[in-house]
């Protein structure tokens, strides 16, 4: 064996410091079923739903039967798993694509959250199961054009009429929007801001897709339009009461992409080592130079730094201790992090780098959309910043 294959062969390129050892055997058995079912089913569709700009969406039937939809949820179908497993399993979702797991993070931590943490026990037992084996898709609809950043600034309005509900408004940048059988609506009522659970199919409700996407192709994003949208009483998410249940949501999905955006940065990495390994310029591998070891080796820092970011996160959400802060410094770090190791890996690639035959410049383009969406980078310092200063600086 050459001496190069031997140093090579005493790392594991894939987990360098091991974080994975500190998983528990359900969580590998997960982790290895999901990166199985990514490698072999979702991969060679990707690049397809990139390009088209789509995701099909029976593939939530089949993340359904693996059991990941809502899987850190308990009851109703779902799985109960740990805070790990469920982040493992983003972690190796989004090593496929951010588009695969913003499918399951809308489903799972916003969507099923929802009605889970706020719903009657009808809603549940009505939308739960069924979400959870992907038969029913959900959405949650809180940004809306005017308010982003600041969702306080909503205009969505809910106002009663007898017992029931009517809804005005226009929420923009749903994930999931128009494939969507149920919308989680936030809506600004005279008490302060209600969620209602509405299905697409209710008369007032459209959504329609937002097309010319350069980042998340394969996943469908849109508007919703709430036009007279009239609900019956039990639409009301019941234990749902202001501005901090939507954002209690957020916290789910946001400790997702901290897992999730390791994902896209280790595929990075894995792509650029193995092609410059075998890329020869001026005669020597591009691998043999040290500005392309330099980038390598900080590639690796990147992804064990955030490996290891993510695992404590999970160990202090399963402890029922995480706080809003740590998720939003996680996924500020995270994000940031997978984004360097996008663009670094990207020049190692060079012309072939901007294609769809390798995943990096997919990956970048997509850690575009994840540094914007669940709060932006920006929103994310701030609420750290508040943590450490005390002083709220974001208005
Ligand atoms: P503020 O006055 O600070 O808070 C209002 C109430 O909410 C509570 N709260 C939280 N509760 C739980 N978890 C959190 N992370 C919370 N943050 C705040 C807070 O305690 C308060 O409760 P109470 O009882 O005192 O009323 O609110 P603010 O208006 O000053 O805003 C704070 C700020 C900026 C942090 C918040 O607005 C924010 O997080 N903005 C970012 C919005 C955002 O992330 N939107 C994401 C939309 S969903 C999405 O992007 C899905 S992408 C899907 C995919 O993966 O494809
Ligand atoms: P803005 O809030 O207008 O921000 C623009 C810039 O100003 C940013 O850099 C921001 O950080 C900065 N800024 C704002 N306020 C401050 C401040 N106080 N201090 C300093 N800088 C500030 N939303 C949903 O509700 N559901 C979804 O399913 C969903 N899916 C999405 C999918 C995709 C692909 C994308 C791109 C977005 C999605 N969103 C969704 C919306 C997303 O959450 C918002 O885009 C995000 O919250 C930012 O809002 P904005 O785009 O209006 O930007």
């Amino acid at each position: 064996m050459a001496t190069a294959e031997r140093a090579r062969n005493r790392v594991d390129t894939r987990d360098f410091l091991s974080v994975d050892g500190q998983l528990n055997d359900e969580e590998l058995m997960i982790r290895d079923n999901v990166r199985t079912f990514v490698s072999a089913e979702l991969l060679p569709r990707v690049p397809e739903w990139y390009e088209l700009g789509t995701l099909d969406p029976a593939v939530a039937r089949e993340l359904g039967k693996l059991g990941l939809l809502g899987m850190h949820l308990t009851g109703y179908g779902c799985a109960g798993s740990s805070a790990v497993a469920y982040g493992v399993t983003c972690l190796e979702l989004e090593a496929g694509d951010s588009g695969l797991r913003s499918l399951v993070s809308v489903q799972g931590s916003l969507a099923m959250f929802a009605i889970w943490r706020y719903g009657s026990d009808e809603q549940k037992n009505e939308w739960l199961p069924r979400m959870a084996r992907g038969e029913a898709i959900g959405c949650f609809g809180l940004t809306e054009s005017d308010a982003g950043s600041d969702p306080a600034a909503m205009r969505t309005v809910a106002r009663r009429d007898g017992s029931d509900w009517v809804l005005d408004g226009t929420k923009m940048w749903i994930t999931n929007g128009s494939i969507a059988e149920v919308a989680i609506v936030w809506a600004r009522a005279n008490e302060g801001v209600h969620g209602f659970v509405v299905p697409t199919d209710t008369p007032g409700f459209s959504a329609n897709e937002v097309k010319g996407k350069l980042s998340l192709r394969a996943s469908v994003t849109s508007e919703l339009v709430l036009d007279g949208c009239r609900l019956p009483a039990d639409a009301l998410l019941p234990q749902a009461q202001g501005l901090g249940a939507p954002l209690s949501c957020l916290n789910e999905a946001r400790y997702g992409i901290v897992w999730g955006a390791i994902g896209a940065a280790r595929s990075c990495f894995e792509s650029a080592l193995e092609y410059s390994l075998g890329r020869e310029a001026f005669d020597k591998p591009i691998a043999a130079y040290q500005l392309t070891q330099a980038k390598l080796a900080q590639m690796v820092v990147e992804v064990s730094r955030g490996h290891l970011l993510a695992l404590q996160l999970g160990r202090l959400k399963d402890a029922g201790q995480i706080r809003p802060e740590q998720v939003s410094l996680g996924k500020l770090a995270n994000v940031n992090a997978a984004l360097g190791v996008a663009r670094e890996a990207r020049t190692v690639l060079g012309a072939n780098g901007i294609t769809l035959e390798y995943p990096v410049m997919r990956h970048a383009n997509n850690l575009e959309s994840v540094l914007t969406y669940e709060g932006t980078a920006e929103i994310h310092k701030l609420v750290v910043g508040n943590a450490v200063t005390g002083i709220a600086a974001f208005r």
